[in-house]
């Protein structure tokens, strides 16, 4: 998959940038958000090698303005669901580096306790409603966390009109319970927009192997009555341009979306894969449309990035100085350090006090039905 066999996001030639009316703070924020994920992703490859982080392991380089530009076009109380490359949506939404990278570690002061690790990132507070590990298993919650959204708004009278924003794979467009969930959503109305992130690749296999209508996947969308867009991923201001109005106007008309975010994982797809089936000058390729350095060049002004859309330079190109730059380089360093120090010093989970908590079902607290099955005592759940 080449970069250049991307269809150009819709343009509004005469339309203002919506990124253009921002202040360059929040300009300035997105770029050490994606800053942020990187190094903490490097350092989690780090950690892996050193077999500190155990487990299925999958990092986010190359991915970061999917996450960070997304979000940052909803609001902070809309739920957000995501499979197992969570480690960017979570940071994005705000988790802190020690309560991720801890749960990596499998720590107890971990955002899910140690219990749910790199695939399994969950912060209620937050309004992140995990990492799944079973390819498309979010994409049913996601059309169950925009229902409630709605139940709660329409029936119990609480609350405002709410997006579920329920991030996929390319590989989760082929599972039967995405189609289920997009039927659902486009029959009940559910205000859930299905992001998918189009990295060209599940494991080993490009997504013209896998699905129907890889170069249209609004072909799908149309088929359950939902509105599409498609995107160009690499660009953070460009998704903000094209996602915001598209969920701002789903949200005002409480219908589901879906949207073909291209993206690419200059990773493998975890932290064992020989990459046979993409070469090295397709990797670089995408690498010379980084969001990061895209960002960082139009902010230092260093740049003549072509625009997208619209015509002069933005108002905050150049609002950046060397020096600020140099010194959130070396904050981030330091924060992502501070959550290693931090997951490396804190106590494993309790295996007493942990192992029957937060499970589905417990009908005594701390007492395990299967633990009494196996020694021949009535098991309550049957
Ligand atoms: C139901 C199911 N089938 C197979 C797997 C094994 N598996 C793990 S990741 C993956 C590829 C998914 O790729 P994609 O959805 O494109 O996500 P990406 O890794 O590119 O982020 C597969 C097949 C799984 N976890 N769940
Ligand atoms: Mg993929």
């Amino acid at each position: 998959m080449t970069p250049t066999t991307m269809t150009p996001a819709p343009k509004t030639k005469s339309a203002p940038r919506l990124s253009d009316s921002l202040p360059a703070a929040t300009i300035t924020k997105w770029l050490r958000d994606m800053m942020l994920i990187r190094e903490f992703e490097l350092r989690t490859m780090a950690a892996y090698q050193q077999a500190k982080i155990g487990g299925f392991c999958h990092v986010y380089i190359g991915q970061e303005a999917t996450a960070v530009g997304t979000i940052a076009a909803v609001n902070r109380d809309d739920p957000v669901i995501t499979a197992y490359r969570d480690h960017g949506h979570a940071l994005a939404r705000g988790m802190s580096c020690r309560a991720c990278m801890a749960e990596m570690y499998g720590k107890s002061t971990g955002c899910a306790k140690g219990k749910g690790g790199s695939m399994h990132m969950f912060d209620k507070p937050n309004h992140l409603y995990g990492g799944h590990g079973i390819v498309g298993a979010q994409t049913g919650l996601g059309v169950g966390l925009a229902f409630a959204t709605r139940y709660e708004r329409e029936v119990l009278g609480k609350g405002s009109k709410k997006v579920c924003l329920c991030y996929l794979g390319d590989g989760a467009l082929n599972q039967g319970v995405f189609h289920e969930s997009l039927n659902l959503a486009g029959l009940y109305s559910a205000p859930v927009i299905y992001i998918v992130e189009n990295n060209g690749y599940s494991m080993g296999t490009s997504i013209e192997r896998g699905t129907t209508m890889a170069h249209d996947l609004g072909a799908k969308a149309a088929a359950y009555g939902i509105d599409f867009i498609q995107i160009d991923g690499m660009d953070i201001c460009n998704i903000y341009d094209h996602f915001k109005p598209f969920a701002d106007d789903l949200r005002e008309r409480q219908r589901p979306g879906f949207v073909d975010l291209k993206t690419y994982r200059y990773q493998g797809h975890s932290m064992s894969d020989p990459q046979k089936y993409r070469t090295k000058e397709e990797v670089g390729e995408w690498q010379q449309r980084d969001s990061i350095d895209r960002l960082a060049h139009m902010l230092l002004n260093k740049s003549d990035e072509p625009r997208q859309s619209g015509s002069g330079p933005a108002p905050w190109r150049g609002s950046l100085t060397e020096d600020a730059y140099k010194e959130t380089q070396k904050a981030i360093r330091e924060e992502v350090r501070d959550s290693i120090d931090f997951a490396e010093k804190s106590d494993a989970p309790d295996p007493t006090a942990e192992l029957y908590t937060d499970v589905y079902a417990n009908p005594e607290p701390n007492l395990s039905p299967i633990g009494e099955y196996r020694h021949g005592a009535k098991n309550p759940l049957l």
